[in-house]
């Protein structure tokens, strides 16, 4: 309820995903599956599509200092039979499921399979939804900055595990919250908190993004204020309509 972010320790210890999805199990059961990896350069993202099972062989043996990542891989059509492996806690549990399918957006049921180095860079996440985030295997550290932050962070461009502080001066006043994420803990990022992400060693991590009670003036008053390009209006309209709450 604070808005700040949170380690959950023991909430997924009953879940079969922390036991069986292991690289292997994702090589041998869902290899021929076509996966999209992007490997992030300074200032864009190369995509490239290929099989599941040769990405695993790939993040298995790398020694490459910039790796590709498997990110935001939306599993439930390949592998609907996994959503079994887990369960979401209902604190987590996002009013836009209640939407009707068509136009439901992918928020949730996310992968990401990456070796050491991968991650994510300083963002904030999208719609000014919150988000948690599970460790199956291998071990993340996370640096969060409070949106007050948001003025030292230069719109995100920063790289804040290895600022170039004469390009970015100001992020010298930044004062993040520094996590290190193991496996079986649950990560809460908080609506409106800037986060980059570094993966320490090998890593598969499940996460999803959520609209409830705690978030949805935050939402309500982004959806309002800010054009988007990639969620059409009606798509903005349903949520408007078939979500009240977001309403008050
Ligand atoms: O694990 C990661 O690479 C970052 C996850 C994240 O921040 C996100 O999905 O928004
Ligand atoms: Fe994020």
């Amino acid at each position: 309820m604070p808005n700040k972010p949170v380690v959950i320790l023991d909430i997924m210890d009953n879940w079969k995903a922390k036991t069986c999805w292991t690289p292997e199990f994702f090589k041998s059961k869902y290899g021929d599956i076509h996966v999209t990896t992007v490997k992030q350069t300074e200032t864009t993202d190369e995509q490239c599509t290929m099989r599941l099972g040769e990405y695993i062989d790939y993040m298995q043996s790398t020694k490459e200092e910039n790796p590709s990542y498997l990110r935001t891989w939306y599993f439930p059509n390949d592998c609907p039979e996994i959503l079994e492996d887990y369960n979401i806690p209902e604190y987590f549990k996002s009013w836009l499921e209640q939407l009707p399918h068509e136009i439901r957006p992918q928020f949730s049921s996310w992968l990401f399979i990456g070796p050491a180095n991968t991650g994510s860079r300083m963002h904030v996440d999208g719609f000014m939804t919150s988000a948690w985030n599970a460790v199956i295997s291998g071990r993340k550290c996370w640096l969060f900055y409070p949106p007050e932050d948001e003025c030292y962070l230069y719109t995100g461009e920063v790289d804040a595990f290895n600022p170039d502080l004469t390009k970015y001066p100001l992020f010298a006043q930044a004062r993040p919250l520094i996590c290190i994420q193991n496996p079986g803990e649950i990560i809460f990022t908080p609506s409106g908190w800037w986060h980059q992400v570094i993966n320490e060693t090998n890593c598969i991590s499940l996460t999803g993004n959520f609209v409830n009670e705690t978030n949805c003036k935050m939402v309500r008053n982004y959806l309002d204020v800010t054009e988007r390009p990639e969620y059409s209006d009606t798509l903005q309209q349903a949520i408007k309509q078939y979500i009240p709450q977001l309403c008050v």
